[in-house]
């Protein structure tokens, strides 16, 4: 059937049967190619049902389908004509893992962080309502995702506007890990309040003690029952909101889904939600098991779900998460603090050890922000562990809340460089420039996890906001020394003398810069190698002085050059520079970057050793 399928449309006659065998395909489809490129496989096999039922019923791509994050897309590509290039997903020039508008016009709006779509939605009803034109908009959010302000934020708005808007809510009970938050519980209680169940028990009661009701009341009863629903309970609050609300359904069975989004397409006006139930990681056992898992995957064996290739190195979040715990079992004052990344950032074992002293927050980032204010206000030592992109969100909390204020927080901010595969939306690009110009902030980067551990433990010595900001992945598996020992601030490392070149890089780009400079060496080029480890505030002495040593400055960093360290750097040496001395930034361009194979991704930078070594050579030979 799937071979057959180029847009929803030639599946819009199918009967239901073939609408759950064409489900079964697509299911198989996800399966065997996320299992060899990895991917967000449990989010995507839970929405099979539901996106294509969404497809049947909206004449998409007239009507707007609103994915949120946008994790949940496979079915949707697959459908709307990208099954032949579903292979390519997440890789150098193929598929994006998110909806993105270049790639299809049934992509309606360019996603990848969460609770953003009701807001989308809304803007594009009241859009068409402008224009004049005449077409439906439906917003699909997760459980997970609706627990973000902003989500809360487009709620509002959309009750008060009143234009015709669908919202699905596609409840899993699943955000990463399992779901979180007063919110999570209320839709919980919608599925198994008691008071629900007993009115509806106790009238099957009645009427079956009712002699001679026989099954047609029961029947009647049965069909009352989705009413009471409606009457009695649930989505109370999405009603107090000016929402109308429906459901909870079945987000597996079409007889359920589509008689309903039918009717709210052709009879109801004003915004609606509708409350659709799924399993996330449907139809494969081991990510149904085990869905925080599956949530975002490498390549992985079907038969057993075990993953390919996986080495023992640590990861930095995994050294993080460790280390965290290692000081809070000494430091009674640590709270952890994560947006519904435990997992992710590292914080599970913490989590597990401390039950106290962690907090989910949701996803939640601002609040987050300002939750460790409030916590470092009284005297704690919040520590807050958040990837790089999602910690964008909390700008103004970082200034307003906590830098004015001077407190201790520690933000621990993972994925800072590229997050290869998962693209523009999820690079940690910017977060060195947009701290950098926050007072009061002191910023650091490692080049190792020996010295993650180490700045953690200085992190949590130093008087006010300090960032400390580290790579996706695997780290270079070096040795763990004890004891901890603080790093004077703000001190650099110097790890290779040499001369006439100086390579001043940061985190991650100290490695690189150490291969550049047996690049070099070959050539007859001695480098000098500097760890900065401090982004803010920087060396002004010690950088001065190694620049008036050498005639060629590089600053080497996994971010924008907008701004960045090397900004840094060339604000505290500028009047150094001169015909005979000069100075280049290495970094991220001025431009967002595609998802693809790191190496592909730096080919493509000119950041591979072999680019850098030429650089530096061809500057040194002019
Ligand atoms: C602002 C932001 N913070 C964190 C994330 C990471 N993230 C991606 S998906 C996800 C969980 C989403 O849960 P839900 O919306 O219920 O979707 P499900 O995967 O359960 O289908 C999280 C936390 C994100 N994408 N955006």
């Amino acid at each position: 059937m799937l071979e057959n399928i180029q847009t929803p449309e030639d599946f819009r006659n199918f009967t239901f049967a073939q609408l759950a065998q064409l489900s079964n395909e697509v299911r198989d489809r996800i399966l065997s190619v996320i299992s060899e490129t990895g991917g967000h496989l449990a989010s995507s096999l839970g929405a099979v049902e539901l996106t294509i039922a969404l497809h049947y019923v909206y004449q998409t791509p007239i009507d707007k389908l609103v994915w949120d994050v946008g994790h949940q897309c496979y079915t949707h590509k697959i459908i709307t004509g990208r099954n032949g290039q579903f292979p390519t997903i997440r890789q150098h020039n193929g598929l994006s893992g998110f909806p993105r508008t270049c790639e299809s016009p049934f992509d309606v709006f360019d996603v990848g962080h969460a609770s953003t779509s009701i807001s989308v939605a809304l803007g594009i009803a009241k859009a068409r309502d402008t224009l004049g034109e005449k077409f439906h908009v439906v917003s699909v959010i997760g459980d997970g995702s609706m627990t973000g302000g902003l989500a809360f934020e487009g709620l509002n708005n959309a009750g008060a506007l009143k234009t015709n808007l669908a919202v699905v809510l596609n409840d899993n009970k699943m955000s990463i890990s399992p779901n979180v938050g007063a919110l999570s519980s209320y839709l919980n209680r919608i599925l198994t309040d008691p008071r629900y169940n007993k009115l509806k028990s106790d009238i099957w009661e009645l009427t079956g003690k009712l002699k001679g009701v026989g099954s047609g009341i029961r029947n009647v009863v049965g069909r009352l029952d989705e009413s009471l629903k409606h009457l009695v309970l649930p989505g109370k609050l999405f009603e107090d909101l000016g929402f109308r609300y429906f459901g909870p359904i079945d987000g597996h069975n079409f007889e359920e889904m589509v008689p309903l989004f039918r009717n709210i397409r052709q009879n109801i006006s004003g915004p609606v939600l509708i409350h659709v139930i799924t399993k996330k990681g449907k139809g494969y056992k081991p990510a149904e098991e085990n869905a925080p898992k599956f949530h975002g995957i490498g390549s992985f064996e079907t038969q057993t779900g075990k993953i390919k290739g996986k080495r023992d190195i640590p990861t930095y979040s995994a050294v993080f998460g460790k280390t965290l715990c290692a000081l809070a079992e000494k430091n009674k004052a640590i709270v952890g603090i994560t947006a519904a990344m435990p997992a992710g950032t590292g914080l599970e074992k913490f989590a597990e050890l401390f039950p106290d002293r962690f907090f989910d927050v949701g996803i939640a980032e601002s609040h987050a922000v300002t939750f460790a204010a409030g916590f470092a206000s009284q005297g704690l030592r919040p520590v807050v562990a958040l990837y790089s992109t999602f910690l964008q969100r909390a700008f103004d909390q970082i200034i307003h809340d906590v830098a004015i204020q001077k407190l201790n927080v520690v933000f621990c901010i993972d994925r800072g460089g590229l997050t290869p595969d998962d693209g523009p939306t999820h690079h940690g690009a910017f977060d060195l420039a947009y701290l950098r110009c926050i007072p009061n902030m002191v910023i650091m980067s490692p080049k190792d996890e020996n010295e993650l551990r180490h700045m953690m433990w200085t992190a949590l010595r130093i008087e006010g906001p300090v960032a400390i900001r580290y790579p996706k992945g695997e780290a270079l598996g070096v040795e763990q020394t004890e004891p901890y020992e603080e790093i004077p601030v703000p001190m650099p490392e110097i790890v290779l003398k040499g001369k006439d070149v100086l390579l001043l890089a940061v985190g991650e780009m100290v490695q690189k810069a150490l291969s550049v400079a047996a690049i070099l060496k070959k050539q007859g080029i001695t480098p000098t190698v500097v760890n900065s480890r401090f982004i803010k505030p920087i060396a002004h002495s010690d950088i001065l002085s190694l620049t008036q040593a050498h005639s060629h400055i590089f600053t080497l960093e996994t971010g924008t050059v907008r701004g960045g360290f090397g900004t840094a750097v060339l604000e505290a040496i500028h009047g150094c520079l001169s015909e005979t001395r000069k100075f280049e930034m290495i970094g991220f361009p001025d431009g967002f970057i595609q998802h693809g194979e790191k190496e592909r991704i730096y080919q493509e930078l000119k950041l591979t050793d072999n680019n850098i070594a030429e650089k530096v050579i061809n500057t040194i030979t002019i």
